[in-house]
Protein backbone atom coordinates (compact mmCIF):
# COMPACT_ATOMS: atom_id res chain seq x y z
CA UNK A 1 0.00 0.00 0.00
CA UNK A 2 1.77 3.22 -1.22
CA UNK A 3 0.90 6.55 -1.50
CA UNK A 4 2.34 9.15 -3.74
CA UNK A 5 3.62 12.67 -2.61
CA UNK A 6 2.92 14.98 -5.77
CA UNK A 7 3.61 18.73 -5.05
CA UNK A 8 5.25 21.14 -6.88
CA UNK A 9 6.89 23.98 -5.68
CA UNK A 10 6.89 22.41 -2.33
CA UNK A 11 9.62 21.07 -0.09
CA UNK A 12 8.99 17.12 0.21
CA UNK A 13 11.34 16.88 3.45
CA UNK A 14 8.91 17.63 6.47
CA UNK A 15 5.89 16.70 4.87
CA UNK A 16 7.46 12.80 4.34
CA UNK A 17 8.57 13.19 7.83
CA UNK A 18 5.13 13.47 9.19
CA UNK A 19 3.02 11.27 6.15
CA UNK A 20 6.11 8.55 8.22
CA UNK A 21 5.02 9.33 11.37
CA UNK A 22 1.05 9.26 10.80
CA UNK A 23 0.35 6.09 8.30
CA UNK A 24 3.33 3.70 9.51
CA UNK A 25 2.44 1.14 7.30
CA UNK A 26 1.69 3.05 4.14
CA UNK A 27 4.93 3.42 1.90
CA UNK A 28 5.58 7.24 0.68
CA UNK A 29 7.27 8.21 -2.47
CA UNK A 30 7.39 11.20 -4.54
CA UNK A 31 7.95 11.77 -8.00
CA UNK A 32 11.56 12.09 -7.75
CA UNK A 33 11.37 8.19 -6.59
CA UNK A 34 12.21 4.99 -8.47
CA UNK A 35 8.69 3.22 -7.72
CA UNK A 36 6.20 0.55 -9.42
CA UNK A 37 2.87 2.74 -10.96
CA UNK A 38 1.16 -0.41 -9.98
CA UNK A 39 1.45 -0.03 -6.36
CA UNK A 40 0.11 3.63 -5.83
CA UNK A 41 -3.21 3.39 -4.73
CA UNK A 42 -3.43 6.79 -2.87
CA UNK A 43 -2.11 10.37 -4.17
CA UNK A 44 -1.94 13.41 -2.17
CA UNK A 45 -1.60 16.88 -4.24
CA UNK A 46 -0.73 20.34 -4.28
CA UNK A 47 -0.59 21.11 -8.38
CA UNK A 48 0.86 17.36 -8.83
CA UNK A 49 3.29 17.17 -11.91
CA UNK A 50 0.99 17.00 -15.74
CA UNK A 51 0.44 13.56 -16.73
CA UNK A 52 1.22 12.37 -12.95
CA UNK A 53 -2.76 10.24 -12.69
CA UNK A 54 -2.44 9.06 -15.86
CA UNK A 55 0.47 6.75 -14.37
CA UNK A 56 -0.89 5.46 -12.30
CA UNK A 57 -3.36 2.82 -12.97
CA UNK A 58 -4.70 1.41 -9.13
CA UNK A 59 -5.37 4.88 -7.67
CA UNK A 60 -8.29 4.74 -5.66
CA UNK A 61 -8.13 8.29 -3.82
CA UNK A 62 -6.64 11.93 -4.33
CA UNK A 63 -6.00 13.75 -1.43
CA UNK A 64 -5.91 17.85 -2.08
CA UNK A 65 -3.03 19.35 0.07
CA UNK A 66 -5.15 22.26 0.71
CA UNK A 67 -8.94 22.99 1.19
CA UNK A 68 -9.91 24.26 -2.57
CA UNK A 69 -9.51 21.07 -5.42
CA UNK A 70 -9.61 24.00 -8.00
CA UNK A 71 -5.66 22.43 -8.74
CA UNK A 72 -7.23 19.07 -9.46
CA UNK A 73 -10.22 19.39 -11.17
CA UNK A 74 -9.65 21.50 -13.83
CA UNK A 75 -7.06 18.60 -14.69
CA UNK A 76 -7.14 16.33 -18.48
CA UNK A 77 -5.68 13.23 -16.37
CA UNK A 78 -7.99 13.19 -13.24
CA UNK A 79 -9.31 9.84 -12.97
CA UNK A 80 -12.95 8.80 -12.03
CA UNK A 81 -12.35 8.14 -8.66
CA UNK A 82 -12.77 10.25 -5.06
CA UNK A 83 -11.15 13.24 -4.67
CA UNK A 84 -10.94 14.56 -0.67
CA UNK A 85 -9.93 18.08 0.66
CA UNK A 86 -8.07 19.44 3.53
CA UNK A 87 -10.77 20.24 6.36
CA UNK A 88 -9.70 20.71 9.87
CA UNK A 89 -9.89 23.09 12.71
CA UNK A 90 -5.79 24.25 11.98
CA UNK A 91 -6.36 25.21 8.46
CA UNK A 92 -9.97 26.98 9.71
CA UNK A 93 -8.27 28.93 12.62
CA UNK A 94 -5.49 30.13 10.48
CA UNK A 95 -8.47 31.50 7.71
CA UNK A 96 -10.21 33.13 10.82
CA UNK A 97 -7.32 34.67 11.99
CA UNK A 98 -6.09 36.35 8.69
CA UNK A 99 -9.95 37.68 7.95
CA UNK A 100 -10.06 38.86 11.76
CA UNK A 101 -6.95 40.75 11.12
CA UNK A 102 -8.08 41.82 7.82
CA UNK A 103 -11.88 42.87 9.26
CA UNK A 104 -10.19 45.12 12.00
CA UNK A 105 -7.95 46.94 9.38
CA UNK A 106 -10.49 48.22 7.75
CA UNK A 107 -12.38 48.77 10.73
CA UNK A 108 -10.49 50.57 12.86
CA UNK A 109 -8.46 52.22 9.64
CA UNK A 110 -5.11 51.26 10.44
CA UNK A 111 -4.04 51.57 6.84
CA UNK A 112 -4.60 55.84 7.62
CA UNK A 113 -3.21 55.70 10.87
CA UNK A 114 0.15 53.83 8.29
CA UNK A 115 0.47 56.64 6.55
CA UNK A 116 -0.02 59.28 9.00
CA UNK A 117 2.70 57.85 11.00
CA UNK A 118 5.17 57.80 7.74
CA UNK A 119 4.57 61.64 8.05
CA UNK A 120 4.69 61.99 11.77
CA UNK A 121 0.74 63.11 11.84
CA UNK A 122 -0.87 62.49 15.13
CA UNK A 123 -4.83 62.59 13.98
CA UNK A 124 -7.10 60.39 16.15
CA UNK A 125 -9.84 59.79 13.11
CA UNK A 126 -13.62 59.27 14.16
CA UNK A 127 -14.38 55.04 14.70
CA UNK A 128 -17.78 53.46 14.77
CA UNK A 129 -17.89 50.81 17.09
CA UNK A 130 -18.04 47.11 15.29
CA UNK A 131 -21.93 46.74 15.55
CA UNK A 132 -22.47 49.76 13.12
CA UNK A 133 -20.33 47.70 10.67
CA UNK A 134 -22.03 45.33 8.00
CA UNK A 135 -19.65 42.62 7.00
CA UNK A 136 -20.68 39.98 4.58
CA UNK A 137 -19.30 36.71 3.66
CA UNK A 138 -19.63 35.31 -0.14
CA UNK A 139 -19.31 31.56 0.98
CA UNK A 140 -20.67 30.32 3.89
CA UNK A 141 -18.70 26.95 4.22
CA UNK A 142 -16.52 26.14 6.33
CA UNK A 143 -14.23 28.68 6.93
CA UNK A 144 -16.69 30.90 5.90
CA UNK A 145 -19.13 30.35 8.62
CA UNK A 146 -16.01 29.82 11.36
CA UNK A 147 -14.89 33.83 10.05
CA UNK A 148 -18.99 34.97 10.28
CA UNK A 149 -19.47 33.22 13.84
CA UNK A 150 -16.09 34.78 15.14
CA UNK A 151 -16.87 38.57 13.58
CA UNK A 152 -20.18 38.00 15.19
CA UNK A 153 -18.62 37.20 18.59
CA UNK A 154 -16.61 40.46 18.02
CA UNK A 155 -19.80 42.96 17.43
CA UNK A 156 -19.58 43.40 13.46
CA UNK A 157 -23.03 42.96 11.96
CA UNK A 158 -22.84 39.86 9.65
CA UNK A 159 -24.63 38.23 6.73
CA UNK A 160 -23.29 35.62 4.35
CA UNK A 161 -24.00 34.57 0.73
CA UNK A 162 -24.27 30.97 -0.40
CA UNK A 163 -25.13 28.75 -3.19
CA UNK A 164 -28.07 27.13 -0.60
CA UNK A 165 -30.19 28.46 1.69
CA UNK A 166 -28.71 28.48 5.17
CA UNK A 167 -29.85 28.90 8.81
CA UNK A 168 -27.14 30.18 11.04
CA UNK A 169 -27.87 31.53 14.73
CA UNK A 170 -27.00 35.95 14.64
CA UNK A 171 -26.02 35.85 10.98
CA UNK A 172 -28.57 37.06 8.27
CA UNK A 173 -27.53 34.40 5.42
CA UNK A 174 -28.38 34.88 1.85
CA UNK A 175 -28.56 32.47 -1.06
CA UNK A 176 -28.59 32.20 -4.60
CA UNK A 177 -28.79 34.94 -7.66
CA UNK A 178 -31.96 36.21 -5.62
CA UNK A 179 -30.49 36.90 -2.32
CA UNK A 180 -26.99 39.06 -3.78
CA UNK A 181 -28.32 41.81 -4.66
CA UNK A 182 -29.61 42.47 -1.56
CA UNK A 183 -26.60 40.65 0.09
CA UNK A 184 -24.27 43.49 -1.41
CA UNK A 185 -26.46 46.62 -0.34
CA UNK A 186 -25.87 45.65 3.10
CA UNK A 187 -22.45 44.97 2.70
CA UNK A 188 -19.69 47.33 4.16
CA UNK A 189 -16.95 44.82 4.14
CA UNK A 190 -17.04 42.25 1.80
CA UNK A 191 -15.19 39.08 2.41
CA UNK A 192 -14.94 36.27 -0.27
CA UNK A 193 -14.53 32.98 1.06
CA UNK A 194 -15.54 30.90 -2.26
CA UNK A 195 -14.25 28.20 -3.90
CA UNK A 196 -13.05 28.83 -7.60
CA UNK A 197 -15.46 27.36 -9.79
CA UNK A 198 -17.28 27.69 -13.29
CA UNK A 199 -20.00 29.50 -11.24
CA UNK A 200 -17.43 31.70 -9.60
CA UNK A 201 -14.57 32.56 -11.83
CA UNK A 202 -14.84 36.64 -11.95
CA UNK A 203 -17.65 36.91 -10.06
CA UNK A 204 -15.34 40.02 -8.13
CA UNK A 205 -15.90 42.34 -10.96
CA UNK A 206 -17.26 45.72 -11.68
CA UNK A 207 -20.91 45.23 -11.80
CA UNK A 208 -20.66 43.30 -7.93
CA UNK A 209 -18.31 46.01 -7.08
CA UNK A 210 -21.24 49.16 -7.68
CA UNK A 211 -23.47 46.79 -5.82
CA UNK A 212 -22.12 47.19 -2.40
CA UNK A 213 -23.00 49.75 0.48
CA UNK A 214 -22.27 53.20 -0.24
CA UNK A 215 -24.23 54.01 2.93
CA UNK A 216 -21.79 52.87 5.82
CA UNK A 217 -20.84 54.41 8.94
CA UNK A 218 -17.26 54.32 7.78
CA UNK A 219 -15.62 57.70 7.12
CA UNK A 220 -15.63 58.02 3.59
CA UNK A 221 -18.36 55.55 3.43
CA UNK A 222 -17.06 53.14 0.84
CA UNK A 223 -16.59 49.53 1.03
CA UNK A 224 -13.53 47.44 1.41
CA UNK A 225 -12.98 44.16 0.05
CA UNK A 226 -11.17 41.21 1.37
CA UNK A 227 -10.27 38.14 -1.27
CA UNK A 228 -8.79 34.63 0.67
CA UNK A 229 -11.01 32.56 -1.84
CA UNK A 230 -9.46 32.12 -5.07
CA UNK A 231 -7.70 34.65 -7.81
CA UNK A 232 -9.66 33.17 -10.89
CA UNK A 233 -12.75 34.82 -8.66
CA UNK A 234 -11.37 38.65 -8.99
CA UNK A 235 -11.10 40.97 -12.10
CA UNK A 236 -8.05 42.70 -10.89
CA UNK A 237 -9.04 45.09 -13.27
CA UNK A 238 -11.89 45.82 -11.85
CA UNK A 239 -11.10 46.60 -8.04
CA UNK A 240 -8.34 49.07 -9.63
CA UNK A 241 -10.94 50.82 -11.01
CA UNK A 242 -13.20 51.12 -8.33
CA UNK A 243 -10.89 52.16 -6.11
CA UNK A 244 -9.79 54.84 -8.14
CA UNK A 245 -12.61 55.90 -8.69
CA UNK A 246 -13.59 55.43 -5.10
CA UNK A 247 -16.38 53.00 -5.55
CA UNK A 248 -14.17 51.05 -2.83
CA UNK A 249 -12.08 52.49 -0.15
CA UNK A 250 -9.49 50.00 0.21
CA UNK A 251 -8.80 46.07 -0.71
CA UNK A 252 -7.15 43.17 1.30
CA UNK A 253 -5.66 40.25 -1.08
CA UNK A 254 -4.15 37.03 -0.29
CA UNK A 255 -4.63 35.46 -3.95
CA UNK A 256 -4.39 36.70 -7.25
CA UNK A 257 -5.35 36.13 -10.82
CA UNK A 258 -1.17 35.47 -11.41
CA UNK A 259 0.49 33.81 -8.75
CA UNK A 260 3.09 34.77 -7.64
CA UNK A 261 1.95 38.41 -8.32
CA UNK A 262 4.24 39.44 -11.10
CA UNK A 263 6.13 41.96 -10.07
CA UNK A 264 5.15 45.18 -12.65
CA UNK A 265 1.47 44.71 -11.41
CA UNK A 266 -0.22 47.65 -10.23
CA UNK A 267 -1.80 46.22 -7.05
CA UNK A 268 1.71 46.11 -5.52
CA UNK A 269 1.81 49.91 -5.20
CA UNK A 270 -1.99 50.86 -4.32
CA UNK A 271 -2.11 52.82 -1.86
CA UNK A 272 -5.39 51.26 -0.85
CA UNK A 273 -4.34 47.50 -1.44
CA UNK A 274 -2.77 45.32 1.52
CA UNK A 275 -1.29 42.16 -0.45
CA UNK A 276 -0.08 38.95 1.37
CA UNK A 277 1.39 36.49 -1.07
CA UNK A 278 -1.71 33.31 -0.57
CA UNK A 279 -0.58 32.53 3.13
CA UNK A 280 -3.94 33.19 4.60
CA UNK A 281 -4.13 29.55 5.89
CA UNK A 282 -0.72 27.77 5.22
CA UNK A 283 -1.24 23.70 5.12
CA UNK A 284 0.56 22.15 8.11
CA UNK A 285 2.31 19.25 7.16
CA UNK A 286 1.20 17.51 10.32
CA UNK A 287 -2.50 18.50 10.84
CA UNK A 288 -2.38 17.30 7.09
CA UNK A 289 -0.88 13.98 7.19
CA UNK A 290 -2.77 13.31 10.12
CA UNK A 291 -6.15 14.15 8.37
CA UNK A 292 -4.95 11.97 5.42
CA UNK A 293 -3.64 9.27 7.30
CA UNK A 294 -7.41 9.11 8.94
CA UNK A 295 -8.84 9.06 5.67
CA UNK A 296 -7.11 5.93 4.46
CA UNK A 297 -7.88 4.31 7.49
CA UNK A 298 -11.48 4.65 7.04
CA UNK A 299 -11.16 3.75 3.22
CA UNK A 300 -9.50 0.49 4.14
CA UNK A 301 -12.11 -0.58 6.62
CA UNK A 302 -14.86 -0.24 4.22
CA UNK A 303 -16.18 2.73 5.73
CA UNK A 304 -17.08 6.36 3.44
CA UNK A 305 -14.57 9.14 3.35
CA UNK A 306 -15.52 11.88 5.37
CA UNK A 307 -14.16 15.05 3.12
CA UNK A 308 -15.15 13.96 -0.47
CA UNK A 309 -15.73 16.93 -3.11
CA UNK A 310 -18.84 16.97 -5.13
CA UNK A 311 -16.99 17.06 -8.65
CA UNK A 312 -20.44 17.94 -10.92
CA UNK A 313 -20.64 21.38 -7.80
CA UNK A 314 -16.36 21.65 -8.56
CA UNK A 315 -16.22 22.06 -4.79
P1 LIG B 1 -16.60 24.90 1.39
O1 LIG B 1 -16.74 23.96 0.25
O2 LIG B 1 -16.81 24.38 2.77
O3 LIG B 1 -17.59 26.14 1.21
C1 LIG B 1 -17.79 26.76 -0.01
C2 LIG B 1 -18.92 27.77 0.14
O4 LIG B 1 -19.05 28.50 -1.08
C3 LIG B 1 -20.27 27.12 0.43
O5 LIG B 1 -21.00 27.88 1.36
C4 LIG B 1 -20.96 27.16 -0.93
O6 LIG B 1 -22.39 27.22 -0.88
C5 LIG B 1 -20.42 28.48 -1.48
N1 LIG B 1 -20.53 28.51 -2.93
C6 LIG B 1 -19.87 27.74 -3.84
N2 LIG B 1 -20.25 28.07 -5.08
C7 LIG B 1 -21.16 29.07 -4.97
C8 LIG B 1 -21.93 29.82 -5.88
N3 LIG B 1 -21.84 29.62 -7.20
N4 LIG B 1 -22.76 30.76 -5.39
C9 LIG B 1 -22.87 30.96 -4.06
N5 LIG B 1 -22.18 30.28 -3.13
C10 LIG B 1 -21.34 29.34 -3.58
O7 LIG B 1 -15.15 25.55 1.24
P2 LIG B 1 -14.22 26.15 2.39
O8 LIG B 1 -15.00 27.10 3.20
O9 LIG B 1 -13.50 25.06 3.10
O10 LIG B 1 -13.11 26.90 1.50
C11 LIG B 1 -13.48 27.93 0.60
C12 LIG B 1 -12.33 28.27 -0.33
O11 LIG B 1 -11.31 28.97 0.37
C13 LIG B 1 -11.55 27.08 -0.92
O12 LIG B 1 -12.25 26.48 -2.00
C14 LIG B 1 -10.26 27.73 -1.36
O13 LIG B 1 -10.37 28.21 -2.68
C15 LIG B 1 -10.12 28.90 -0.39
N6 LIG B 1 -8.98 28.72 0.52
C16 LIG B 1 -7.97 29.66 0.49
C17 LIG B 1 -6.90 29.55 1.34
C18 LIG B 1 -5.85 30.59 1.37
O14 LIG B 1 -4.83 30.41 2.06
N7 LIG B 1 -6.03 31.72 0.70
C19 LIG B 1 -6.78 28.43 2.29
C20 LIG B 1 -7.89 27.52 2.24
C21 LIG B 1 -8.94 27.67 1.38
P3 LIG B 1 -23.24 25.99 -0.28
O15 LIG B 1 -22.96 26.02 1.20
O16 LIG B 1 -24.63 26.34 -0.58
O17 LIG B 1 -22.73 24.75 -0.95
C1 LIG C 1 -6.03 25.85 0.16
C2 LIG C 1 -5.07 26.95 -0.01
O1 LIG C 1 -6.88 25.64 -0.70
O2 LIG C 1 -4.09 27.02 0.76
O3 LIG C 1 -5.96 25.17 1.21
O4 LIG C 1 -5.27 27.79 -0.89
Amino acid sequence: MTLLLAMTGWDYGPWITRFRAAAPDLGIVTPDDRFDSGSIRYVAAWNAPEGQFAMLPNLEVIFSLGAGVDHLLKRDDLPDIPVVRVVNDDLTMRMTEWVVLQVLMHHRQQHAYDAFQRERKWDPLWQPAASAVRVGIMGLGVLGRDAAEKLSLLGFDVAGWSRSPKQIAGIACYSGEDGLKAFLARTDILLVLLPSTPDTAGIINADLLKGLAQDGVMPGRFPALINAGRGALQVEGDILAALDKGILKGASLDVFETEPLPADSPLWSHPLVAITPHIAADSDPQAIADGVAAEIARHERGEALLHTVDRGKGY
